[in-house]
């Protein structure tokens, strides 16, 4: 049984990392133009390097949840009882999974904590603030930006989690407002591909799963991979 579990920002939420459009969200705070496409960042890189400065001294401050811990042990007891495939695809760009102890985590929307020469291509974790006059340490340009998939940019690992979600048998999605694709599109292909779908989020979609359980993430993901 090949299971594909999608996660979004409310699964980090209860470890201090904000979301994007809940009351007081990100978004709210900070217009997604101006921050999180390419055209905000050529406009006002400093406005977009405070953004994520901010958001990534956040993040290395945060722990993983219960939630975090549940869906790493729910990987392990699959590969080891040799249940099918596993998949965990995130839109999340903190590392909170892989402290959780998950492996092979597909990071569709990049990494906060990893910067990426807008020159050259290189990438490579970030280790402190960025600024428009940080240089890249391969090339020298000073063209560093971080290594997130902004708005109107094609998503990571795209061809692998093209073939993952319409062999899902089980397609789960936990803390995410499905506002967002091609992320938002995945449920449906693989309900369509005859998977069954489950949602466990704060705010369930009413109709889009076969099933939903409302809940904080770390109550219900804990409660449902027991
Ligand atoms: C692209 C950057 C082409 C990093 C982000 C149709 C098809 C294809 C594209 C589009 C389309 N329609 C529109 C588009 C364009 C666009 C788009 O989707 N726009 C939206 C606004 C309509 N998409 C793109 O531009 C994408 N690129 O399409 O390229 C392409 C496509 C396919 C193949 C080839 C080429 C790129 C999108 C990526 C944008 N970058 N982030 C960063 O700064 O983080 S998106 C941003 O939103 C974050 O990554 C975030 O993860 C993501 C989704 O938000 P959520 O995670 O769902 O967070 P949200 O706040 O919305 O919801 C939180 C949920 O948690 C809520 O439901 C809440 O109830 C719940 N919750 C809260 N607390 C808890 C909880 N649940 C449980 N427990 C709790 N405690």
């Amino acid at each position: 049984m090949n299971i594909v579990i999608l996660t979004g920002a409310g699964i980090s939420a209860e470890s201090g990392l904000g979301t994007f459009r809940d009351v007081g969200g990100l978004w709210t705070r900070y217009p997604l133009e101006d921050v999180a496409t390419p055209e905000g960042f050529a406009k006002d890189p400093a406005l977009v390097h405070e953004f994520y400065n901010m958001r990534r001294r956040i993040a290395r401050r945060a722990s993983p949840n219960a939630a975090h811990a549940a869906l790493a042990r729910l990987e392990a007891g699959w590969r080891e009882a040799g249940r099918g495939g596993f998949a965990l695809v995130t839109q999340n760009v903190d590392d909170l999974h892989e402290r959780a102890g998950s492996r092979n985590v597909l990071h569709m929307h990049g990494e906060l904590l990893r910067q990426l020469c807008g020159a050259c291509g290189d990438r490579r974790d970030c280790p402190g603030d960025l600024s428009a006059a940080a240089r890249c340490p391969a090339c020298g340009a000073g063209a560093l930006r971080p290594d997130v998939v902004w708005f109107g940019e094609i998503p990571y690992r795209m061809e692998e989690i093209g073939d993952l979600v319409p062999a899902a048998d089980l397609f789960v999605s936990i803390g995410t407002s499905g506002e967002v694709y091609p992320a938002a599109g995945f449920a449906a292909e693989a309900a369509r591909a005859g998977a069954r779908t489950l949602e466990l989020n704060l705010e369930p979609s009413i109709g889009r799963f076969d099933e939903a359980r409302e809940g904080r993430a770390s109550e219900i993901v804990p409660l449902w991979v027991a």
